[in-house]
């Protein structure tokens, strides 16, 4: 259809740079070029009014990250969930999971660890320590797109009006994925490069798809930059995954930051060994690159 024709209110299925692809409430779908400085994220529900876009609706449940060039880019929004996609092969950045687990929470989105590529060695004692650094903190399910074990555990998560995206590194195989659960997908999926083991950026820009069941799922170009943004150290201090029960039992101080304070409960599990000291330096790792970061002083 062309642009000019479309006018209603619809939600953005794609983002193309200069243009988005839009789904309107009337079933109708079209392309709508941006003005320039409009910006709208795929998710974000939108007016048209004879094939320009008037209003991005306020959003809420919005995902964003901080590149390596500390700029900010949103990755998508009004969402309800997100799913941290990973695989024995590539593997994925070092905390890569925890500041996946840390934005969801920011962002009031329910989380879940997806290990993909269950058919591969490695994938079975990768999803064992998931389990055991993230159990308290998210459901990992273990899934293989190739031969589709795991997928009616997915399916079950996203239901009727449930809109999840999928976030990882190039390669892990998000667009697999939402093609074992989407027969009449044909997303481009890509070998992984033999000298280096890491994926080739095949998707590049984010798509919304609707499952048969009624949810929704975002496939969504490969990343391995996932800098904290709006995440106060506070808020790290109380979201850090693995930190859980021994935060809720509480730290003498309110502000606790879990470094050299006394009276703090999770220095104290790391001391028993109910927290491992390793969890707790991933953990001071990620609160200095934060309160680095511009816009940690929130
Ligand atoms: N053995 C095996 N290979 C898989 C599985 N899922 C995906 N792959 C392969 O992994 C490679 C990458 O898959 P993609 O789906 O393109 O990965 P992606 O995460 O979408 O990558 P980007 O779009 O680059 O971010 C392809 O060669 C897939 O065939 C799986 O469950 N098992
Ligand atoms: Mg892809
Ligand atoms: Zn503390």
């Amino acid at each position: 259809m062309e642009a000019s024709d479309i006018s209603g209110e619809g939600v953005v299925v794609a983002h193309y740079g200069i243009a988005v692809a839009l789904r309107l409430e009337s079933g109708e779908t079209g392309r709508v070029r941006l003005r320039r400085r409009q910006s709208v994220r795929v998710g974000d529900r939108v007016v048209v009014e004879a094939g320009m876009l008037t209003e991005v609706r306020p959003a809420r449940g919005v995902l964003s990250r901080r590149d390596s060039h500390g700029r900010v880019r949103s990755v998508a929004a009004n969402l309800d969930a997100l799913g941290i996609v990973l695989a024995p092969r590539p593997e994925s950045p070092l905390g890569f999971v925890d500041r996946g687990l840390v934005a969801a929470r920011a962002s009031g989105l329910e989380a879940r660890v997806v290990v993909n590529k269950a058919d591969l060695p490695g994938a079975e004692a990768l999803h064992g320590e998931m389990a055991e650094s993230y159990s308290a903190a998210a459901e990992i399910v273990l899934v293989s797109a190739k031969t589709g074990a795991g997928l009616d555990e997915l399916r079950a998560w996203l239901e009727p009006g449930h809109r999840a995206v999928f976030v990882g590194t190039s390669g892990v195989g998000k667009s697999s994925i939402l093609n074992a659960l989407l027969p009449d997908l044909d997303l481009s999926v890509g070998e992984i490069n033999e000298t280096s083991g890491l994926g080739r950026h095949i998707t590049s820009t984010a798509t919304l798809h609707r499952l048969a069941e009624g949810g929704e799922l975002i496939d969504t170009p490969g990343f391995r930059d996932f800098g904290p943004v709006e995440v106060s150290p506070t808020e790290l201090a109380a979201f850090f995954p693995g930190f859980e029960g021994f935060v809720d039992r509480g730290c003498r101080f309110r502000d606790c930051l879990h470094r050299t304070e006394p009276g703090c409960a999770v220095l104290a599990a790391v001391e028993s060994d109910q927290i491992s000291a390793r969890r707790h330096q991933a953990y001071l790792a990620l609160l200095a690159e934060l309160q680095k970061s511009p816009a940690s002083s929130r």
